[in-house]
């Protein structure tokens, strides 16, 4: 039965604030603080051992390795020579953020019955643009069945494509046919658009997507100049709800209604800005939220940031939203501090695959005990805290090396290494 997975990024040992992502606050307002990294992946381990225990169905992909010696001899230089930044760039775990890792349409929508995935190219951001060749060798090995999967790489550039951050899908349930949503942006106002349409064409194209059950969607200019760096930050989709703020579209009423067209069963639930401004729900990260289906008719969960829980404003209009009989029954947040001072929320940390589980390598299957395993070389080999002056530091480097390595020894995936 076509089941919805949540695949994880193990936060790595090299997680730090170098503040490299402008136009996403948190990034550049921590920029220079010090980092937990073995706090950070033990509060992404807790919660996928919560979702298990929610019985949710849960996937992990390693942390890359870093730093990536290949992208900085393309540039000719090493860790000991680069410059601060170009360090940072080569150093960073940014590709914990799996949201980022693949667009995925599910095999119910696709012309070949096989559920597609892109990797993307995540290239309007140095220190993600070379995140793509290790999660491609991981989205190979992970979905390697191609009876049941196909792999692409990743749009050619000029063209950004940030995957599943920026893509929605709405579906009476996950094994039939979806509406994708894919939500890009215009570029020319004072952060990036990382988005662009053409990629996201291109990727509909290569999913061989049914044109009737696509919709190309334009990010509100107003939420990307308010810190909505992707779209995931003010919206997020499950099944047949669309949970939105206000202010995510550029045309809202024009989407909604080109939704209801396509899918009349959708129920799209608008939070008003003048109860919670775009500003709160970015400094909340209410939107980034896994808004998930509970096993035996329990309704759908929002997993949320305890970001959200603390903002007085955001939470008394959960706590309305909740009490009335719409279809979100439940508000659960997690503790993911340490990603969210880098602008990752729950639904930054995963992706999501729609698909038959036993057709996954069953490596990138988590349960309690390999969640506790995991845990374990954390607690031993991830650094306690990285200061950013110590990007470079040999000792560290060597550290952060040692680290993933046993972590793909205990995970039986050192093939990636
Ligand atoms: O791309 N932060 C990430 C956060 C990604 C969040 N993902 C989703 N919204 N799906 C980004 O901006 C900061 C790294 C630093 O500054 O050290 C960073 O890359």
């Amino acid at each position: 039965m076509i089941t919805e997975i949540n695949f994880d990024g193990i936060i790595g040992p090299s997680h730090n604030y170098a503040g490299m992502s402008p136009g996403n606050i948190a990034s550049t307002s921590n920029a220079g603080k010090v980092s937990q990294p073995r706090a950070a992946a033990l509060q992404g381990i807790e919660k996928m051992s919560a979702n298990l225990r929610l019985g949710l169905t849960q996937g992990f992909f390693m942390p890359l390795a870093r730093p990536n010696e290949s992208w900085l001899a393309g540039l000719a230089t090493g860790m000991t020579d680069a410059e601060p930044h170009i360090q940072a760039a080569a150093f960073s775990a940014s590709a914990m953020w799996a949201a980022n890792a693949a667009t995925v349409s599910p095999a119910p929508d696709t012309a070949d019955g096989r559920c597609h995935l892109s990797a993307s190219n995540l290239l309007t951001m140095p220190h993600r643009s070379h995140e793509w060749t290790g999660t491609l060798a991981q989205l190979k090995l992970a979905f390697a069945d191609e009876a049941h999967f196909a792999v692409h790489s990743p749009v050619p550039q000029p063209f950004g494509d940030e995957g599943a951050a920026n893509h929605m899908r709405l579906c009476t349930e996950h094994g039939a046919p979806g509406l994708e949503i894919f939500v890009y942006g215009k570029s020319g106002g004072p952060f990036p658009a990382r988005q662009h349409i053409e990629a996201s064409k291109a990727v509909a194209r290569a999913h061989r997507l049914d044109p009737n059950r696509v919709l190309f969607v334009q990010q509100a200019e107003a939420a990307i100049a308010a810190g909505a760096f992707h779209n995931d930050v003010v919206a997020v989709a499950n099944e047949r709800v669309l949970f939105t703020h206000e202010q995510a579209f550029e045309e809202p009423e024009t989407t909604y209604s080109a939704i209801r067209e396509k899918m009349p069963e959708a129920e799209i639930l608008v939070v008003p800005a003048d109860r919670v401004s775009l500003a709160d729900a970015i400094q909340s990260y209410l939107f980034n939220a896994q808004l998930v289906t509970l096993p035996d008719g329990g309704g759908m969960a929002l997993i949320l940031p305890t970001e959200a829980h603390d903002n007085a404003r955001v939470w008394g209009w959960l706590q309305e939203m909740v009490a009335g009989n719409g279809p979100i029954r439940k508000l659960i947040p997690v503790d993911v501090r340490q990603s969210m001072a880098n602008g990752g929320g729950p639904a930054c940390l995963r992706l999501r695959v729609a698909c038959e589980p036993a057709a996954v390598d069953p490596r990138f299957v988590a349960d309690e005990e390999k969640l506790d395993a995991i845990a374990d070389v954390v607690t031993v080999h991830w650094p306690e805290r990285i200061a950013p002056d110590r990007i470079g530091d040999p000792d560290l480097i060597a550290q952060v090396k040692a680290a993933r390595g046993a972590l793909l020894d205990t995970c039986g995936l050192s093939q990636l290494s």
